[in-house]
């Protein structure tokens, strides 16, 4: 199990998504439907003379129908739902997915649009017999602006190797997260992923200048501009980021790519509380001001996991609190400086107990290394329930130790850690299997907890499969009245990703 579990974190972090998919598809989880008691809906099934038609348009080869070829899409990455679909279709082109999309939706046959599977919220995979596509094979990248920084790429195209690309011509992808190795940009724009830098950056609501969609009928909306501004109307892009694939399929993207920072100093450092670590978080801003790219949380338990579960080094002792602080900025020298300086100043005044502070790519990618690793680690211990919440900050670490005292012997590890400087904790709580008991104990009394302090059920990984009948913690009746209106409006036969996003109607 060890091996199953460190296989698939370095599959995540490192390698092409059908590896990762391999990794993770060794054990079956139970069937979401059964799981989760869901209700199939009305949908046609699928047909041989479906097949044959996608066949037709794909050729055999991207038609995959084999039990063996198509399980792994039917589970997702941290093996919490398994759906039943029976055919994954691979298109090359937009004109292919919108063929795709103007067939199904005339058959009625429902369809799961997939990226790089590495969702954690269950919208990535289907719940019953719906179609997968999948996008892995529209990865070009077609243009770079060096002068605008306007990059402009299919959606399949992995995270990590555009960065690579990029980086090449001096630019970075305004996000980083640690499943760079394996998410797709695609996948990205639809879950409005934060990850690692959102406080430096911006989310991709700023970042994405423009973008291709396929709407379920098969249309195609173009809205692929690279222009920094464009007032002509109601911004549609803004429709497709953070939809989760129920108002239409992401095709291509044009996306902002900041400036390669000359100089990158990480500092990781221990602390004694959290109220130490919001103190520690305001005197960053202000000491290290523009230059600060990141300001990341770890509890001791999270890393401790890490540390024991995945056998990765921890480059200080241990602590109740861990701090991780980068800065992107343009003179190595000065910069290294600012953030040793802050150091100091702050293991005098008490609120960083000992740390570390180094230029060095090595040691830098070994302090990332461990942050990015915490969100695998815990899947060791059995059965791992995920909360990614956001909480105004001071009130951020709150819910861990409440957590902590309800769930008593029943999780083996509660554990915290995050994106601080935004706001958003991730809270993981292990267990041995997942019961009903457990289930019980932890929802609603998560979300309700999150409500109450004005927080939202979901920061960055979406809604999916697993969130839509909490939904109603974090948004209005009367926002939910519209999204179901645009849903209707954008995809009458609800035939995009059902089961997801939207909680059903009493
Ligand atoms: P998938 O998982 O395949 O799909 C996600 C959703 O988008 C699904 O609803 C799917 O239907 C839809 N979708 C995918 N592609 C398209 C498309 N082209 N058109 C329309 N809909 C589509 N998330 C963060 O926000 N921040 C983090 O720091 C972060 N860290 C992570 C670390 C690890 C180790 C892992 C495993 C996950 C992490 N995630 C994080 C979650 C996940 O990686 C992101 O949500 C990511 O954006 C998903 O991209 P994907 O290509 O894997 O999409
Ligand atoms: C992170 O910040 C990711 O590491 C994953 O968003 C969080 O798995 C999680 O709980
Ligand atoms: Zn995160």
């Amino acid at each position: 199990m060890l091996n199953t579990i460190r296989q698939i974190v370095l599959c995540a972090n490192k390698r092409h998504v059908l590896e990762q998919i391999r990794c993770a598809s060794q054990a079956l989880p139970q069937l979401s439907a059964e799981k989760y008691n869901v209700k199939r809906k009305a949908f046609a099934t699928v047909q041989s003379t479906d097949v044959d038609y996608f066949k037709s348009i794909l050729g055999n080869e991207r038609v995959l129908t084999d039990d063996n070829d198509v399980t792994p899409f039917n589970i997702d990455w941290i093996k919490n739902c398994r759906g039943q679909s029976k055919v994954v279709l691979k298109p090359k082109t937009t004109k292919e997915v919108s063929q795709i999309l103007s067939y199904c939706n005339q058959r009625k046959l429902a369809v799961c649009p997939q990226g790089g599977n590495t969702g954690l919220v269950g919208g990535s995979v289907p719940v019953f017999d719906e179609i997968v596509v999948n996008l892995m094979l529209m990865n070009s990248i077609v243009t770079l602006d060096e002068i605008s920084g306007a990059l402009i790429c299919e959606a399949g195209c992995i995270l990590e190797t555009l960065d690579n690309h990029v980086r090449e011509r001096n630019l970075i992808m305004p996000l980083d997260l640690g499943a760079k190795g394996t998410c797709q940009v695609g996948g990205n724009v639809s879950t409005n992923a934060g990850g690692l830098r959102l406080l430096r950056y911006g989310n991709l609501h700023g970042s994405i200048l423009g973008l291709e969609a396929v709407k379920a009928d098969g249309t195609i909306i173009d809205c692929l501009k690279t222009l920094k501004k464009d007032n002509t109307g109601y911004h549609l892009k803004h429709l497709f980021i953070g939809s989760e694939g129920t108002l239409g399929m992401v095709t291509k993207v044009a996306i902002h790519c900041p400036v390669l920072p000359k100089a990158v100093t990480v500092g990781f450092f221990g602390v004694k509380s959290f109220d130490n670590i919001l103190k520690l978080y305001k005197s960053a801003k202000s000491s290290l001001g523009e230059i600060l790219s990141a300001f990341e949380m770890a509890d001791h338990d999270a890393i401790s996991i890490t540390v024991k579960n995945l056998n990765l080094p921890n480059p200080i002792s241990e602590y109740p609190f861990y701090v991780l602080v980068e800065t992107h900025g343009s003179d190595e020298g000065h910069d290294g400086e600012k953030l040793t300086r802050f150091l100091s100043k702050e293991m005098e005044s008490g609120l960083i107990l000992d740390g570390t502070v180094t230029s060095e790519p090595g040691k830098m990618q070994t302090i990332w290394n461990l942050r990015e690793s915490i969100a695998g680690a815990g899947l060791v211990q059995g059965y791992v329930f995920k909360y990614d919440v956001s909480i105004p900050q001071k009130h951020y670490y709150d819910l861990v130790p409440k957590l902590k005292e309800r769930m008593g012997d029943k999780a083996t590890v509660v554990c915290g850690y995050g994106h601080v400087g935004d706001g958003n904790i991730h809270i993981n709580v292990s267990v041995p299997e997942y019961t009903r008991e457990v289930v019980s104990l932890l929802e609603p009394y998560v979300f309700e907890q999150v409500a109450a302090l004005q927080g939202s059920i979901s920061a960055e990984h979406g809604v999916g499969f697993r969130k839509p009948h909490y939904i109603h913690y974090s948004k209005d009746e009367s926002a939910l009245r519209l999204m179901r209106d645009l849903k209707t409006l954008m995809d009458p036969n609800g035939i995009l990703n059902p089961y997801k996003v939207l909680p059903e109607v009493d």
